[in-house]
């Protein structure tokens, strides 16, 4: 069964010239583009998208980076695309979780730099897509 998830090259791996690299390893990995935007990243879109963290002490900075430059929005599909595109992701930190091979493991050091959000839970995964592509069809 083919699921979807909401993946985010963030500013800084638009800046990095990162894009094609994680595009490259999403279809590698044999998983597909339903959708694929670069935009610059409303406040407000910001704030809903992380609203898990709010009140955290990293969340005014997350907001702030976010914001900060354009990001790539896509959604992939695929068999378990939600685990497996955080599998290519790697852990949230950069040095600490995520392992080499990954794209935070492989470009990263700093949790704030990981250059990429994948969405953790089907539930997520459902909210953000509503987010970031209100018009996507089922
Ligand atoms: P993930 O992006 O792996 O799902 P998360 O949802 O826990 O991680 O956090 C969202 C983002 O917030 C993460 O990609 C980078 C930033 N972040 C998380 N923990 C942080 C911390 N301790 N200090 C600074 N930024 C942090
Ligand atoms: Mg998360």
């Amino acid at each position: 069964m083919s699921e979807r998830t909401l993946v985010l090259v963030k500013p800084d791996g638009v800046q990095r010239g990162l894009v094609g690299e994680v595009v490259s390893r999403i279809e590698r990995k044999g998983l597909s583009l339903a959708a694929l935007e670069l935009r610059q990243v409303e406040q407000q879109v910001a704030e809903q998208h992380y609203a898990e963290h709010d009140g955290k002490p990293f969340f005014g900075s997350l907001l702030e980076f976010i914001t900060s430059g354009p990001v790539v929005a896509m959604v992939v599909e695929g068999p378990r695309a939600i685990a497996a595109f955080r599998q290519l992701a790697g852990g949230t930190d950069p040095v600490d979780k995520a392992a080499p091979g990954s794209i935070r493991g492989d470009y990263g050091l700093e949790v704030q730099f990981n250059l990429v959000h994948g969405s953790d839970s089907a539930e997520s995964a459902e909210r953000e897509i509503k987010l970031w592509f209100p018009d996507l069809g089922e």
